[in-house]
This record gives structure tokens, sequence and C-alpha cells, in this order.
């Protein structure tokens, strides 16, 4: 009736029941004990970490939960309006340390289960990555919604629930990248509740038949069920709790029961099997579309089940349907949830009856759409007949919106078939293409970039012709932020405290509003400061010693300078350039007498990055830095003053371990390719200085921290074209273009790091073409990494451009991202528990 009285009953036996926060130690120890004898059926007797972790688990989950539940009822009865992120990717890393950190629970567990007699640090350890996604764009998901919960905001992400995440990454005995798939389920995952009462069914394939108008039905074929899991986003220094809610497929039912009677068993199980490959696995073709039915059958499933449950909250508010986008905003992370737009248009048409005109209203007004890329190789495209065949009905539909855009267009610009063509939601050719980003342009309401310049690129090279009809209000930028919790304080409690008694402020105040960090710049001559700085910065860097030391058995030197790249393996982000910096140094060290050695700064080199299994350069280029390693570590004349490792299977809480140990980090891809770069954020608020390009996030950092701060090279932007379009035509012997560059791209050649042929491949990168230009930027990167030298030997000044550097990221914080979001799209407002 919907006018019932709730709770049911006697409500004062309902609120006392309510479990309360374990906010007291000897609660705290009392509920890890019950989960240890009631959730895991074990004792103290033989509990190993592994078991302390899961019931510690356990117990915050409990405390999660309670402010989880008051949350939704919160917002349940107020209704807000609501933000909904939705991603294919949400890379979380580990759970227990936020959770702790969030609740403002960290001590009090530390002291409860030192009294059990394990270490609340192991037992952190023991948690594996939930590792949904491959990099930079799934990580952003993450801080997103930490920032939203943190900010009481009322948002809820969407994504899927991949059996296995992003794989293992192992280093064979030739160096070469090898994969092992990622079993982050196999024991059981405390932070998620499976809703065996949520579920959607979801349809492939079939026929669709127009009705009357644009109505049609869509009918037959194949139905999976979505089931949801939800994960809790607990807000830092707030019960605000957000939802996190990611779909699994199911067969419709156990097995197809026709062919099993029938006796046709594998028959039987196979429709089930298909139902189940959905969610399976996650695709780590980071930056490449590869057109595969199954990853259309995932983005389908995923916004289908996702606006199925959008739209039934949205209901259970009584208000007509034409309030829609008062109540729901929907951001479109990337275009990967682009068929959301199609799907809203046919539950509004054919199921809701809505005209076209104000369904579109409706959808427009709706959806907001971030671009992640310029890159064409990552624009998602999809063949008409594949479409076709998979979702006849949104094949219709995105046919019906194209050609009523079309009409406009022409309109707008009469005769002008070039652009028409251009702007088509249908790319010309045997087969026909959807074109993904066009059609999440002109489905939403805003467009967004990841950077300024990247915004700016957006505006100018894809979406041009769509800045000439919507105008350019409907393009803007929201550069990318990190949060400052886990980010600053949870992998590095060192600086977050000293900060703190630094500025003399409770750690909340400069983790909910990062430019209070700024005060720092008061103790920039402080010396009595700079030493703890320092000291901090050491002790990190021994905690990662450690890490390599236990991990694969090499010890390093703590004294040198570390420096880092970590990122995903790609060419245009080139950790080429880099390795071939690293040969360079290395022979120039063996060059030198003795006592020319003794004025070298001595120097650690720290890779780690995954490679898309099928991106054979990619994993050339890992191979070839392991080899190097192999021999440039093992160098009498230089081991001391450089050496090199590749850690392998870069994960988030591998990233927390490497990022607070770095003194420099390098972020060099060609200029225009790398949209903002977030790691670089890191490695900033954590008093690492930066070398590389003027690009992406890197360009409004050295704005924010002051150009004598950052080491940048290279080219810029605007000459990118042109020497690639002078490589292409007037191409130069690399010999003559850059010396320095082909003597080390000949001693590899030469066999130095073993059978060089197996590198000829990678070499022929840089000897032809050179699309990325290490040719053009090799010089200027040896300059700035001398200028990296020479200002490390000045240590002081060096500690004093680290506190900088970090005093001016609070820009950077996703909270001031998400605000963005909230209040320029969105428009949802803050809703306190
Ligand atoms: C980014 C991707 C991406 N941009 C396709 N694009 C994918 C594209 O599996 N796929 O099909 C996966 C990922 N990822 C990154 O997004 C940018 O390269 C970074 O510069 C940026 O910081 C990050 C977050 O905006």
């Amino acid at each position: 009736t919907g006018k019932e009285k709730w709770p049911r009953g006697d409500e004062k036996a309902w609120k006392d029941g309510i479990p309360h926060l374990t906010s007291q130690v000897p609660e705290i120890t009392k509920s890890v004990v019950q989960h240890v004898h009631t959730s895991l059926a074990r004792q103290a007797y033989n509990l190993d970490n592994i078991g302390a972790y899961q019931a510690a688990a356990l117990s915050v989950r409990d405390n999660l939960l309670v402010n989880w539940n008051d949350t939704q009822l919160h917002y349940s009865r107020k209704t807000p309006k609501r933000a909904y992120y939705l991603s294919l990717e949400f890379l979380m890393g580990r759970t227990l340390d936020n959770a702790l950190l969030n609740l403002g629970l960290k001590e009090k567990y530390n002291e409860g289960i030192d009294k059990l007699g394990f270490n609340l640090e192991d037992l952190i350890d023991q948690e594996r990555d939930a590792g949904l996604g491959n990099g930079g764009l799934g990580r952003l998901a993450a801080c997103y919604l930490d920032s939203s919960a943190s900010q009481e905001l009322p948002v809820w992400g969407y994504g899927l629930r991949y059996k296995y995440g992003i794989f293992q990454q192992l280093i064979g005995p030739d160096g070469s990248q090898l994969e092992a798939p990622d079993p982050w389920l196999e024991r059981d995952n405390p932070w998620e509740l499976p809703r065996a009462d949520v579920t959607y069914q979801i349809r492939f394939y079939g026929h669709a038949e127009r009705i009357e108008g644009m109505k049609a039905l869509w009918q037959g074929g194949q139905e999976v069920l979505a089931m949801a899991y939800d994960t809790m986003i607990p807000g830092y220094d707030t019960k605000n709790t957000n939802n996190l809610r990611l779909w699994e497929s199911k067969p419709q039912r156990g097995f197809d029961l026709q062919s099993f009677n029938a006796g046709d068993y594998e028959r039987a199980v196979e429709a089930s099997n298909s139902a189940e490959a959905i969610t399976s696995v996650l695709y780590p073709n980071d930056h490449t579309t590869f057109g595969k039915e199954l990853r259309l059958k995932q983005q389908y499933f995923w916004t289908a089940a996702s606006l199925a449950d959008i739209v039934r909250r949205f209901k259970q508010i009584d208000r007509p349907i034409s309030e829609f986008p008062e109540y729901v905003a929907i951001q479109l992370n990337d275009t990967h949830p682009t068929l959301a737009i199609p799907e809203l248009m046919r539950i509004l048409v054919d199921e809701e009856d809505l005209p076209w005109e104000k369904a579109w209203d409706i959808t427009t007004n709706t959806f907001f759409f971030t671009n992640h890329t310029v890159l064409p190789e990552a624009l998602e495209k999809w063949p008409v007949p594949l479409m076709q065949n998979l979702l006849p009905r949104h094949m219709q539909i995105i046919f019906d919106i194209n050609l009523i855009f079309l009409q406009q267009v022409e309109k707008k610009f009469p005769g002008d078939k070039d652009k028409l063509a251009r702007m088509s939601l249908i790319e010309e050719g045997f087969p026909q293409n959807i074109r993904m980003a066009n059609l999440a342009c002109i489905g939403s309401r805003k467009v967004n970039g990841v950077a300024e310049l990247h915004s700016e690129l957006v505006r100018a090279t894809i979406m041009k012709d769509f800045v000439d009809f919507f105008g350019v209000s409907k393009f803007s930028n929201v550069t990318n932020g990190i949060t400052p919790r886990r980010w600053l304080d949870q992998c590095n409690p060192g600086l977050s405290n000293l900060i703190s008694d630094t500025l003399k402020l409770p750690k909340a105040e400069f983790l909910k509003d990062l430019t209070k960090l700024e005060g720092l710049l008061k103790f920039v001559d402080n010396t009595a400061f700079q030493k703890k700085w320092a000291a901090i910065k050491q002790s990190n860097k021994e905690r990662l010693a450690h890490y390599v030391e236990t991990t694969l058995g090499l010890k390093v030197n703590t004294h040198a300078m570390f420096d880092v790249q970590i990122k995903r393996l790609h060419e245009y982000k080139r950790q080429t350039l880099n390795i071939m910096g690293v040969i360079h140094r290395y022979l120039t060290i063996k060059d030198m007498t003795p006592a020319e050695r003794k004025k070298v700064n001595p120097k650690v080199v720290f890779f780690a990055g995954k490679a898309a299994p099928g991106y054979y350069i990619a994993k050339l280029t890992i191979r070839l830095i392991v080899n190097v390693a192999r021999i440039i570590n093992n160098d009498p004349d230089t081991k001391d003053l450089l050496s090199l490792y590749f850690l392998p299977d870069y994960s988030v809480s591998l990233a927390e371990v490497l990022i607070p140990a770095s003194d420099i980090s390098q972020h060099i891809s060609t200029a225009g390719t790398e949209a903002s770069g977030t790691s670089n954020m890191k490695f900033c608020l954590n008093g690492g200085l930066l070398v590389g390009t003027v690009d992406g996030a890197n360009i409004e950092i050295a704005e924010e921290v002051g150009e004598s701060n950052v080491f940048f090279f290279g080219h810029l932007t605007p000459a990118v074209e042109e020497l690639r379009y002078q490589h292409m035509y007037h191409p130069v012997p690399l010999e003559q273009k850059c010396p320095a560059l082909a003597r080390v791209v000949n001693e590899v050649a030469a066999g130095r790091f073993g059978d060089g042929g197996v590198y000829e491949p990678l070499l022929n990168t840089i000897r032809q073409n050179d699309y990325y230009l290490l040719t053009e930027d090799f010089d200027s990167y040896i300059q700035a990494l001398k200028l990296v030298d020479e200002a490390y030997l000045d240590r002081t000044e060096w500690i004093k451009k680290s506190i900088r550097t970090t005093a001016k990221m609070g820009k950077f914080s996703s909270d001031r991202a998400i605000q963005d979001y909230a209040q320029e799209y969105w428009n949802i407002e803050s809703t306190k528990v």
C-alpha cells in the first residue's frame, strides 16, 4: 500500500537489536573472537594470519554495515537527487586498512588485535587486492567513490563483479612477461554482500518488431540473470557510507531443463556456462578496442542491469517520469557504458510509452560523458552486424537517433557532406561501424576531458565538429584528482603524522581540505623540520628495500636516489625512452675513470607495470628492462652507482609502497598523448619530484608547484604533428638524428644485454618512423636527468623542493574534482547522515 508502518512490531525491540559501533577495545576483541568462532568455525588454536585477517575484516564490516544501513535509509527518506558513476573498472586495491582509517578505528583495532597475539599490519598484508581495473581509469573511479562518500554526496558506483581481475604478472626465465589468472575471490571476500533478492533479466539476441511510430517490441533470444553484489564505501570522518554495486551474470535457471530431461547433459550446462562467461574476466587491453562479442555483452549486461536498478529506485519515490533528470544523474566513465543511452531510450519509448522527443529530452538531461584519451586506437567502434545480431532493438534506436541528429546537422550546415560523414554515428566501410564517442556525446548533457590540455585537445580534435554544432559550453574540463586518504595518510603514515604535528592540525583537517597543506610553506627553511622530512623519506625507502629483498631476494642501496616509473606498459608512455636513458647512463659510467666515478650520484631505478597480453612491443620492452637489469646489477664497475629493478605484478598495494619511497618519478609521454595521469599527483603529494614532458596533468602540477620544482623536457604538443610528418616523409637516419641514442640502440642490437636479435622489432620502432618521437626528445631527456643529478647534490635544496611540492598539491585532491562534478554537472548536494 506504500503507507505501512515501519518497523513492524515493537520499535524498541528493533532498535535495541542493532549492533553498535565497536569503538571500545574490549568490544573489538570480543567481536573478532566471535567471528573466529561463529563465522569461520575456527578457534584460537591453530589460527593463522589468514584466519585472523578474515575475522578482523568481518568485525570491521559489522561497523561499516551499521553506517551503510543508516545511510541507505536516510537517502530513501530524504530522496535527494543521486548521481551514479558507471565504470567498467573499479581498481579498489585493499579495503581493511582504508576502512579502519576512514572509520577512525585503526588505533583501537591495533590494540585489540595485539591483545589477541597478532599484528595488525601483518593481517592487512593478507588481503588480496581487488584488481578490477587496468590502470588510471579504474583507479580514478575508486578515488571518486572515496571522495563522494567523504563529502556526504549521494553517489553510487555501478560495475561488474569479474570473477578474475587484472591478470597476475610473472617474469619468465628469459625475462618475458607471463600471465596467470587472478583468482581474487578464491578465499571468501568479506567486503561484499551478495543480494540474491536484487536480480534483473537481461535479454540478448532475438528480434525487434516495430509496433507503432518509434515504438517496438523486442522478444526472443536468450535471457541472462544479473545479480547484485554490494560493497560498502565508507566516507572519511563521517557516518555516510555509499555503495558500489557490482553485477554477476548467472543462468536464468541452474541449467536448461528441457535438454537435461532429453538426456543432453552437455547442452544443458552449455547455456549456463555461456551466461556465467559474461562476468568471468576483466579485459586486460588498456587503451585498445577489440570488437569482441563478449566485451559488447559485458557492456550491455552491465548498463541494462544498472539502468533497470536506477529506474526501479526512481519509481519508488512516486514522481512522474518526466522528472527523472531531477532525481538522477549518470556519469559515463569513457564510452564503455554508452549503451546506457539507447537502453534508457528503449525503456522510455517501449516500456513507458513516452513519445520519442520526450524520451530524448529526458535522456540527454540525464547523462554526462567523460573522455579519457584521444588516442585513435582507444576510440570504441562496434561493427553494425555484431550490434544488429546481439542487440537488434538498440541498433534500431541508434539508427533513429542518427537519422534525427543528421537532419539537424544538415539544417545547421546545409550541404556539408563531409561534416555529416564525420559526425554520423555510423562510420562507412565493410562492415559499417558505430562510433561510440559520437553517440556518448550527442546523448549527454555535458562532455569533459580529464586535464586542461586534454580537454582542449578533445575540443580541437575528436569533438571539433560537435563543438561547432552544440557550442563550446557543452565541452569542459574536470582535472582528475586522487584521494589523500589512501595516497597520503594510508600509504605514508609517517608523513601524515609529521604534517599533522607541524601544522598543529588534526589529520581530518587537511585530509578533507588538502589546500591546508600550503601551511607547510612556512616551514620550508626550518632545519629541524627538513631533517624530519628527510628521515621519513629515508624510512620509506627502507620499507621498499625490504619489500624488494623479501620478494626478489635482492639488496637495494637505500642511500642512492630512487627513480621510479610505474604505469601500464605502452609505447606512448615511453618506458623505452627511460630504459634507453638507463643504458646511456650505464655506458657513460663505464667510460669513466675511477676518479670520475667517485663524483657520480648513485641511483636506483625502479620499473613496474603490466603489458596487455597481446601487445608485443610492450612485452618486449619488459624483457629488455629485465635483461638490462641482469647485466647492470652484476657489473662490479657500476653496480654501486647504478642499479635497476623491474618489480613484477604492479598493483594498487605495491604502488602504496613504491610511491612514498621515490625521490624522483618519470611521466614522460609524448606531448599530447597522456590525457592526465594520476600517479604524477600521488608522487608529488608524497614529496617526490617529477621528471616529465609538458603533457596531461604534469602541466597543472607545474603551475601549482612552480616550474623550478619540476624537471620538464621535450617537444610541446603543437610540434608533434609536424615532427611525425617529417619522420614519415623526410626520414633522417638514427645515427644522424640522435647519435647518443644511436649508440645505445647499437649496443642493444649488438647483444650487450643478451641476444640482440630478440629486440629488433622494438629497436625498429625507434629506427623507422619513431612515431612516439624518442629521437626528438632523447637529448633533452638526458639533459633533464643531468639537472636532476645536480639538484640532488644539494640535499637541503632538494628537501625544500620536496616540501614545496607537497604543500602545493591541494588542487589535486579528488574531493575538489568530485565537487566540480557535483556542482557543475550533476547538480547534487551533500546529504549528511
Ligand atoms: C585512460 C583509458 C582506457 N584513458 C580503454 N583511456 C580501456 C581506455 O579497456 N579499455 O578498453 C581501458 C582504459 N585509460 C587513462 O585514464 C588515461 O590514459 C590517463 O591519462 C588518465 O589519468 C586516466 C584517468 O582519467
